[in-house]
């Protein structure tokens, strides 16, 4: 749905590899969360993790429109926004498990991941915070002639937040090559969106600050790829600024622990029927793939991560020695130019 100033999206069908890789990398992040979920719950790990179930479909749509080169801000919810911008399987899970194959040697830990090799450039626990820093990530690509593309997501309640407000606004004004992707899960933490805001799309909220801002169904990797792959162009050849709404649903609680009490049974119900784990399958039959080939590819990605997380585990704790390194940048030279 466009809400303004949005040309239509010319919706070409996606290749049977970009299909593939949608399910792939859909199946992959799940397949991740859910084991690592089940070792929470059997002793086997003691971490926390911010479950993105229900929400894949966003991520692989998202990891599809951007290059390896483009750069990414996101949020604790962001496991499947790590799988999706490449960043290895076992980089993930070490840093959730605190060993020292992970992306920041294991210092990180599930909130901060980060890995400029593949762009994910910061994962922040702070509400809203990530928009301003991918402002300014945007701005440095503006001013050093890159055609880098800076994308920033977030969650529906962090655009209450002055820090989104203030980004936006900016990234209008400046005319910057970025992204606003608000994965609107329909809660902030145990609060239903329509307790925080008179609004009926978040996409609404790019119009105050002059931006070019689109509704799409989250649920719908096809659809979100449309949007997201015309905003990133966009970005790319000088056009500026986009606010990407994509509605999704957040199937487990806001932590893994937390029983999803608040969630009304009938929404929960209606919901299951939209989930992109269910409804791309059919897809999927629908574009000529066998149930072989899409059950394979779940099997696969289970697979991998069960390795991933073999290679997690068996690697060392990081070594205190390292408790300070990569933590300054070292022989940093400011130029103001
Ligand atoms: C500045 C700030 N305020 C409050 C919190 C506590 N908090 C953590 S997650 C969350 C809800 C955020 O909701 P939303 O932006 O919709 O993201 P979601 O968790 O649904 O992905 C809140 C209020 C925080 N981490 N940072
Ligand atoms: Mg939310």
């Amino acid at each position: 749905m466009t809400i303004t100033g949005t040309p239509p999206v010319a919706h070409r069908s996606l290749s049977r590899d970009e299909l593939t890789w949608l399910w792939q990398t859909i199946t992959r992040a799940e397949a991740l969360e859910t084991r690592i979920i089940n070792g929470i719950k059997r002793g086997e790990f003691a971490t926390v993790i911010w479950p993105s179930r229900g929400q894949e479909a966003v991520s692989a749509a998202m990891g599809l429109a951007l290059r390896q080169d483009d750069r990414l801000v996101t949020t604790y919810r962001g496991l499947h926004d790590h799988v999706a911008k490449g960043v290895p399987l076992a980089e993930i899970i070490g840093e959730v498990l605190g060993t020292s194959v992970g992306a920041s040697r294991g210092k990180g830990g599930t909130m901060h991941i980060s890995d400029p090799s593949h762009g994910v450039m910061m994962t922040t626990g702070i509400v809203g915070s990530g928009v301003p820093i991918g402002v300014g990530l945007a701005l440095a690509a503006k001013k050093r002639g890159s055609d880098r593309v800076t994308l920033v997501t977030f969650g529906d309640g962090a655009t209450n937040t002055g820090s989104f407000h203030e980004g936006v606004n900016l990234a209008a004004t400046w005319n910057l090559p970025i992204v606003f992707l608000c994965q609107n899960n329909l809660y902030a933490e145990m609060t239903p969106i329509e307790d925080t805001m008179a609004i009926s799309h978040v996409a609404e909220r790019g119009l105050g600050v002059g931006m070019r801002s689109v509704t799409v169904d989250g649920n719908d990797p096809e659809a979100t790829y449309g949007v997201l792959n015309e905003a990133v162009e966009h970005a790319r050849s000088g056009g500026g600024p986009t606010l990407v709404e994509a509605v999704t649903f957040r199937f487990e609680g806001h932590y893994a622990g937390d029983t999803s009490h608040y969630i009304p049974s009938e929404q929960m119900e209606a919901q299951r029927l939209l989930d992109p784990l269910v409804t791309f399958p059919r897809r999927l039959l629908d574009a000529g793939f066998t149930q072989h080939e899409i059950d394979g590819i779940r099997a696969s990605s289970a697979a991998e991560v069960e390795a991933a997380i073999a290679e997690a585990k068996a690697a060392p704790a990081p070594d205190i020695a390292e408790i300070a390194s990569n933590v300054y940048a070292e022989g940093l030279v400011v130029t103001h130019d």
